[in-house]
């Protein structure tokens, strides 16, 4: 009978250990994690790209976790319920849904792990309703650099003529203020310039080409479009080609991708703005590793230097690394 029971009384007492090293284990040993929306979109790798060097840089561990898609939310909150369940030192995460995501971080409050917002901005409303606490934000002015690379489109179209938008993700904050900055550059037309239409593609590059391709039967007489992101840009450009309208439609995105530069090299696409993704992950593990020293975060937001990226700038930045 004892001799049955041996095995399960140190399977029992390596079960106790594991546990009482994961979860007694100092905070600064425990990795960050960094979680976002789908390592599909090119920004996304770019964001991993800079949090993983400045992980390196300080000599901390980084978990990057992200969803298959765009608009896996659901996917995206398993996430978070990981990463706390893993009692990691600390949260920065790109909401893919400012609202849904509120709820699911609600947990992190419990664990006592820090959240650190990025990119998009989390629902201040549902924030407060749901009583959520988090660090700070890191991310972009969005009604800022939408209103740049609307007002650079509308300048390419001569200040006037009739424009459509592609639209993100309609629950999240940085989609709703892409869409403010875009409508204040129209405004400032005094009717010079019209909006036919706007639709959302959900930030993804096979719903902008199937949405554009729709627009363009409905509204033949559009000129210019804005689109939210540049994944959006490089579906509509591919309606524009398949509709026979290349060279006659100006397209302004966002993001800088590296695909839209070639494409902005070949004049398909007019203009887009860089929101520097490395940077926000960069800065994020530098908060956390501050957090995990026990120092006060005084700044609650910091935000990006946003650039314009036209033909030209491309051609002057490739002059300078040719020096
Ligand atoms: C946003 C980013 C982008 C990006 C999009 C897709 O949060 O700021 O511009 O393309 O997410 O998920």
């Amino acid at each position: 009978m004892k001799k049955n029971l041996l095995p399960v009384i140190i399977a029992f007492v390596a079960i106790v250990v594991i546990v009482v090293i994961v979860v007694l284990k100092p905070k600064s040993e425990r990795p960050i994690a960094l979680i976002m929306k789908t390592l599909t979109n090119e920004f996304f790798q770019t964001m991993e790209k800079g949090g993983r060097e400045a992980a390196k840089e300080l000599g901390v561990e980084l978990t990057v976790m992200s969803a298959s898609r765009e608009t896996a939310i659901e996917e995206q909150a398993d996430l978070v319920a990981s990463a706390v369940g893993q009692k990691v030192a600390a949260i920065l995460i790109a909401p893919a849904d400012s609202k849904a995501l509120v709820r699911p971080l609600l947990k992190a409050n419990k664990a006592n792990i820090p959240i650190i917002n990025l990119d998009n901005p989390l629902d201040p409303d549902e924030v407060k309703a749901q009583g959520l606490e988090y660090v700070a934000y890191i991310g972009t002015d969005n009604v800022k650099g939408a209103y740049m690379s609307t007002k650079e489109l509308i300048r390419a179209m001569g200040g006037e003529g009739k424009i459509a938008m592609l639209e993100g993700i309609r629950a999240a904050d940085n989609a709703q203020k892409r869409r403010q900055g875009y409508l204040n550059a129209i405004a400032e037309t005094n009717g010079k310039v019209e909006e036919l239409t706007s639709d959302t593609a959900n930030w993804e590059t096979e719903e902008a080409y199937n949405k554009f391709a729709a627009m363009l039967q409905n509204y033949p007489q559009i000129e210019g479009l804005f689109c939210a992101n540049d994944s959006m840009a490089l579906g509509a450009i591919r309606a524009i080609e398949a509709a026979g309208k290349t060279g006659e439609i100006l397209v302004a995105a966002f993001d800088n991708l590296k695909a839209v530069q070639e494409e902005i090299l070949n004049g398909t696409i007019h203009c887009t703005i860089d929101q520097h993704a490395d940077w926000m992950a960069a800065e994020g593990v530098k908060m956390a590793v501050k957090l995990m020293k026990g120092e006060e975060i005084l700044d609650k937001e910091k935000l990006v230097d946003l650039e314009l990226i036209t033909k030209e700038v491309l051609l002057e930045k490739q002059k300078g690394k040719k020096k």
